[in-house]
């Protein structure tokens, strides 16, 4: 019987480490799909410019409520494919550090998905997709 207890435990130590790998395997491979996707001779902006744009979407979402007119605006300054992955490329992994707000820890796209309801999210998706040609 205790020899059953100590399998389940393992076996429930090894779903939940699994999980996690696979939740930062998922993270990289986004990571690694914006990499691939930058041709660096289409770069519209200096690499200082796309961590400032990708730090203005974070301010504008970190903590509690949401600019959205600060998120259309960054993202209205893209100006092709290889800017937005750059972008995403830039804000990476964020971690919410708003002390009433609830634990996000995600790239763009996941930032996105929480903060914007379906209206927001369709203008930010219009906007990318008109600037960059990018189906997001
Ligand atoms: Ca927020």
């Amino acid at each position: 019987m205790k020899q059953e207890f100590v399998i389940i435990g393992i076996l429930i130590l090894v779903l939940v480490l699994g999980f996690f790998l696979f939740k930062k395997l998922f993270k990289n491979d986004e990571t690694g799909k914006s990499n691939k996707e930058i041709i660096k001779s289409e770069l519209s902006f200096a690499d200082a410019d796309y961590e400032r744009f990708a730090n203005s979407l974070y301010q504008a979402m970190n903590g509690s409520g949401t600019n959205e007119t600060t998120i259309y605006e960054v993202l209205g300054n893209l100006k092709n494919k290889s800017d937005f992955y750059q972008l995403v490329k830039s804000f990476d992994v964020r971690t919410n550090d708003g002390m009433f707000s609830k634990n996000i820890e995600g790239t763009l796209a996941e930032w996105f998905n929480y903060e914007l309801d379906d209206t927001e999210l369709k203008k930010v998706k219009e906007i990318i997709l008109t600037k960059t040609g990018v189906t997001f």
